[in-house]
């Protein structure tokens, strides 16, 4: 089965906690502190590969975690980070956040590679916070904590023409006759389960991309078969080679077929439907009953349709094919191909701004204290540490919470409730 839409999760190692130790020796009273770092978290990145084409192999690695980084320990020693994760997407995957629905990455070029959840940075070992008026700090900070994320990708192929028309009819056998890409032939339906793409060269050395999709039948757009689920392929492309098997071998009739297969797109989609299409009447090779051919050229002619006669295994028609493709390539307007950035909302810089905004809500004498930057500040307090709380005092007073909670109202006896933890505000 085909899977060009999946959900999945992914989750960045955490950082290690830094240590609280002391340097011990024999004969040595009260070392000082020797604490080492914790370890980097790993990270997870996606990068673009030419070798995968589906994300198909997501259907079996839906949640993807990255190993955390080892603790600090004794003695200076700094944990180890642990790995980051590599993983390989076919180009053209569109990610984004399943919880918004915002675009994170358009991953369309060749090579691209983008870090997609960040490992969380180790904390530092109690050696760091050492000063001339604290020499035995039993603190130290925690690892920062890894990102997650839930995503979505979506495969969208980026192809100039797409080839469509009933299972069986030839389609891979024609990518296969005028491009470098190998699919599976064989005369039965349904041989094509996933769209493939291939780069086809014309004779003047110019080049387009064809894709090519399973095979659609009656009730496609209602989701019968398989063709549905690829439709949205072709629907990036300028131009659709609606390929029909005018040998009569099955006992289908061309004309009816053409019809079926446009009835489908046009309850897919108009904009699929409006498509322009080159009609190719292939396995001419093989006709049965020329009296079919002849109804599909008639047809052709009065709704004013190009039509070409071909046979994808002996190639016969197939150069003239692919030079007329090019060339009415070029007169298509780009109009509503290629990436359609517009579809999906962009991610701001305001939104990186709010993330370093705190926010404080007075409800009766409590004042809540909200916000990631509080968030980040919490994961490394240990608030039953002394010491580390006059550590969070600082760090809140030099973000200006202190100055705000006093704008606020704030005075002295009232309750400040920072994610959960409340202290009581004196001036
Ligand atoms: N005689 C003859 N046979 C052909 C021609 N083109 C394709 N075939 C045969 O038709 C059968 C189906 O060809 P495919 O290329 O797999 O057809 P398809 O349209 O990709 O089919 P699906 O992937 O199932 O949608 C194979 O046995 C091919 O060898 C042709 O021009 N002449
Ligand atoms: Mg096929």
């Amino acid at each position: 089965m085909f899977v060009d839409n999946v959900k999945i999760y992914v989750k960045a190692g955490n950082g290690g906690d830094g240590a609280i130790t002391f340097h011990r020796e024999k004969y040595i009273d009260n070392g000082g502190p020797d604490g080492g770092d914790g370890g980097h978290g790993g990270s997870i990145f996606f990068r673009v590969s030419t070798a995968v084409n589906t994300l198909l192999e997501f259907r079996y690695k839906k949640k993807i975690i990255a190993g955390n980084g080892q603790n600090g320990m004794g003695k200076n020693c700094t944990g180890k980070s642990a790995e980051d994760i590599y993983i390989e997407v076919p180009q053209g995957t569109v990610v984004t956040d399943a919880k918004t629905g915002r675009l994170v990455v358009d991953l369309s070029e060749k090579d691209q590679v983008f870090m997609i959840a960040k490992g969380g940075r180790g904390g530092q070992g109690n050696q760091h916070f050492a000063t001339s008026t604290r020499q035995a700090p039993r603190f130290a900070r925690m690892g920062e904590e890894g990102e997650e994320k839930e995503l979505k990708l979506e495969l969208k192929l980026i192809a100039d023409v797409g080839l469509i028309g009933f299972p069986n009819v030839g389609k891979s056998t024609i990518i296969s006759s005028v491009s470098e890409a190998k699919p599976k032939i064989a005369n039965y339906h349904f041989t094509t389960l996933e769209p493939m793409l291939g780069v086809v060269k014309t004779k003047a050395g110019t080049s387009f991309v064809m894709a090519d999709i399973p095979g659609i039948i009656e009730g496609a757009s209602e989701g019968v078969g398989l063709g549905i689920e690829f439709l949205r392929h072709v629907e990036r492309t300028k131009l659709l080679l609606h390929v029909i098997d005018a040998s009569g071998l099955e006992g289908r009739n061309p004309v009816e077929d053409y019809n079926i297969i446009n009835n489908e797109l046009k309850k897919f989609s108009e904009r699929l439907a409006n498509k322009k299409q080159i009609i190719v009447a292939n396995k001419v090779d093989v006709i049965q009953d020329i009296s079919l051919l002849e109804e599909l050229k008639e047809m052709c002619k009065s709704e004013n349709l190009e039509l070409f006669e071909i046979s994808a295994v002996s190639r016969q028609g197939l150069e003239e094919l692919v030079d007329r493709v090019y060339n009415v390539l070029q007169e298509i307007e780009d109009e509503g191909v290629v990436i359609e950035e517009n579809s999906y909302e962009e991610i701001t810089l305001e939104t990186e701004e709010l993330d370093n905004e705190f926010y404080i809500e007075k409800v009766g004498n409590e004042f809540f204290v909200t916000g990631k930057p509080i968030e980040r500040l919490m994961r490394k307090v240990n608030i039953a540490n002394y010491e580390s709380l006059q550590y969070m005092q600082r760090v809140l007073k030099s973000m200006g919470v202190m100055k705000k909670l006093e704008q606020s109202g704030i005075m002295t006896g009232d309750t400040v409730d920072i994610l959960g933890y409340k202290l009581e505000y004196e001036e």
